[in-house]
């Protein structure tokens, strides 16, 4: 079965209430809340058998407790992306030095101008990568993230957004052929092969799962969404995100796992 050893993940920065909004849900994340929220987000990361590397918050940039944009890692390499969001601009080079840690030069890839990538439009299943056009991730970005991949034997293919902020906002793998799916990605024809699992309008937030070495961890409060999880045969964990919510931020987005 395939493992993840390793998580990266920085914790939140007081400046999170200014971390850009889509507005979908509705506040400003409560800080003290947040930090709450990150540590029991951390514990349930090592009950699936993980060493977390954790971050010093860094109140420059608002968004940089959403590690999963600034790097994509895989098996093989790590890719330094080149956020699109203006503000979250730089949070790649602050992500270096922890990519290091586990990767040598030779392996660390890099997303450069014009080229613009965030690791929250990239879902990997298996050597494969889906990759979202979005907002924050341009033709360029695509087409070097697909010579990269193919250096190291693995693949790659777009999906075009159209209402959600990251591809995996909407759907997420869970390994063993399963998909969570959510709007836009019900019907789309890239992903028929699957096992997808529908989640209903009201609980779309939570198609935002992650899978860690066969427990699945479930946003609290989408019991719709953790009943079908445990119906897949998963044991399943529940972490509050409500305060990341507020800034369209998920479970995924919260952590690097490798
Ligand atoms: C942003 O808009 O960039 C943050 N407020 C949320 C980032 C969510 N990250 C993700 O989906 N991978």
């Amino acid at each position: 079965m395939k493992k993840f050893n390793n998580v990266i993940v920085r914790k939140p920065c007081r400046a999170l209430v200014d971390g850009i909004s889509g507005g979908t849900y509705e506040g400003k994340p409560d800080y003290e809340k947040a930090v709450v929220q990150h540590a029991a987000y951390r514990e349930a990361l090592k009950k699936c058998g993980v060493e977390v590397t954790v971050l010093e918050a860094d109140e420059r940039y608002p968004d940089s407790c959403f590690v999963e944009d600034p790097a994509l890692i895989t098996s093989k390499c790590a890719i330094i992306t080149n956020p699109g969001a203006e503000s979250r601009k730089g949070e790649e080079k602050e992500i270096i030095g922890a990519v290091k840690k586990f990767f040598s030069d030779d392996k660390i890839e890099f997303i450069k101008d014009p080229g613009t990538l965030e690791g929250g439009d990239v879902m990997m299943v298996g050597d494969h990568f889906y990759v979202g056009r979005s907002a924050r991730t341009n033709e360029e970005g695509i087409r070097q993230l697909t010579e990269i991949l193919a250096k190291y034997g693995m693949t790659c293919s777009e999906v075009k957004l159209e209402e959600v902020l990251h591809l995996k906002t909407g759907i997420n793998y869970l390994e063993d052929n399963n998909m969570l799916v959510s709007g836009e990605f019900v019907t789309k024809p890239d992903f028929e092969k699957f096992n997808k699992v529908e989640i209903p309008e009201d609980e779309a937030y939570a198609a935002n799962c992650i899978w860690m070495n066969g427990t699945v961890i479930v946003p609290e409060g989408y019991p719709t969404v953790l009943k079908a999880v445990q119906d897949l045969g998963y044991k399943t964990l529940v972490v509050d995100t409500s305060e990341y919510r507020k800034v369209d931020g998920g479970l995924s987005c919260l952590s690097l796992r490798f």
